[in-house]
C-alpha cells in the first residue's frame, strides 16, 4: 500500500502531494513501482495533529481520487468518517482505511456494511491531538488483540462481512516505542485471529528513536528508510498481508528478496524430500 497524503501537515511527506497533478503522478509512480493500492488521506493523524472539518477533507481528496479512478488506480480511503468515504467510495475508493476501527464515526459500519468494501480496522484510543496520553498498558499486545477483536465484533454485528475485515495494529497511535516494538515481536499472535494484517510503520518515530543521535535528538524522517525495510521484512516474515509505505519501490525490492530466500528454501526442502 503506498501512502498518498493530500494534507498540507501529515508528519512524512505533508505539504508536497498537495497539488492534485503533483498527486497524481505520485499515485501513478508507485502503482507503476508496484503498489497494489493507494491510501489516499486528507486529514494527518501525526501525534498532536488539529482535526480538519469534513468538508476539507473532501475537498483535499476527491479531485485526485476522481482523476486516479480514470485511470485504473485501486484505492483506499485513510478517513475516520463515514461521510468522506461515502463521498470517497462514490468517487472510485473501493477499500476504507479507518484508523479509529470504527470508533470515532458511530455511522461507518453501517455504511462499510451497506457498500460491502473492505475494511481495514485499526487499533485506536483516541484522536491524535490526545493519543499521547493513551498510550498506557500493562499487556499491550494482549489489549490491542482484545481491543481489536472487540471492534470486529461491533463490524460484524453491523453486517459486515468476516472476509472484508483487515485488522492493523495501528504502530505509533497511542503507543510509545517500546509498544510499538513488542507489537511487531508478537505480531504472530495478531495474524492468528486469522485476518489479514497490515503494518504502517513506514518512518515513523519508534523508529527515529531507536537510530537518534547520542544527544537523544531523533534521526530525521527522511533518514529512516533502511529501518522502515527491515520492519517491513519482520512483518512479512510474522505473517503480514501488506505494509503502508511511503517508498514503494524500496519496499517491493525487500519484499521480492524476502520472498525470493522462501521460495530457494521451499525448492531445496523439495529436493531433499525427492532425494
Ligand atoms: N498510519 C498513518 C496513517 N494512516 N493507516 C493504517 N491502516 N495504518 C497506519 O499505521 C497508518 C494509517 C500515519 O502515517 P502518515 O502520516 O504517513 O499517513
Amino acid at each position: 500500500m503506498g501512502v498518498l497524503n493530500v494534507t498540507p501537515d501529515s508528519f512524512s511527506d505533508g505539504g508536497r502531494y498537495t497539488d492534485i497533478d503533483a498527486a497524481v503522478a505520485h499515485a501513478i509512480q508507485m502503482c507503476q513501482e508496484g503498489a497494489d493500492l493507494i491510501d489516499v488521506g486528507g486529514e494527518s493523524t501525526r501525534p498532536g495533529a488539529d482535526r480538519v472539518e469534513a468538508e476539507v477533507e473532501i475537498q483535499r481528496v476527491l479531485p485526485v481520487i476522481r482523476e486516479l479512478a480514470a485511470v485504473g488506480i485501486p484505492m483506499s480511503i485513510d478517513t475516520t468518517r463515514a461521510a468522506v468515504a461515502e463521498a470517497a467510495l462514490q468517487a472510485g475508493v473501493t477499500v476504507v482505511n479507518d484508523v479509529s476501527g470504527g470508533l470515532a464515526d458511530p455511522a461507518m459500519a453501517k455504511l462499510v456494511a451497506e457498500a460491502g468494501c473492505p475494511w481495514i480496522l485499526m487499533h485506536w484510543r483516541g484522536h491524535s491531538k490526545y493519543m499521547r496520553e493513551l498510550a498506557i498498558y500493562t499487556d499491550v499486545v494482549a489489549e490491542v488483540r482484545q481491543e481489536l477483536s472487540a471492534r470486529v465484533d461491533a463490524a460484524l454485528a453491523a453486517g459486515v462481512s468476516t472476509d472484508k475485515i483487515v485488522l492493523d495494529p495501528g504502530l505509533g497511535f497511542a503507543k510509545r516505542p517500546e509498544h510499538d516494538w513488542r507489537l511487531l515481536a508478537h505480531l504472530d499472535s495478531l495474524v492468528a485471529l486469522g485476518f489479514p494484517v497490515l503494518i504502517g510503520a513506514s518512518r515513523k518515530s519508534f523508529l527515529g528513536a531507536l537510530l537518534a543521535d547520542p544527544d537523544g535528538s531523533p534521526r530525521p524522517v527522511a533518514e529512516r528508510e533502511a529501518a522502515t525495510l527491515a520492519v517491513t521484512v519482520a512483518a512479512c516474515q510474522a505473517g503480514a498481508w501488506g505494509v503502508r509505505v511511503h517508498n514503494v519501490r524500496d519496499n517491493v525490492d525487500a519484499i521480492r528478496a524476502w520472498r525470493a530466500v522462501g521460495e530457494a528454501r521451499a525448492a531445496a526442502g523439495g529436493m531433499e524430500e525427492g532425494r
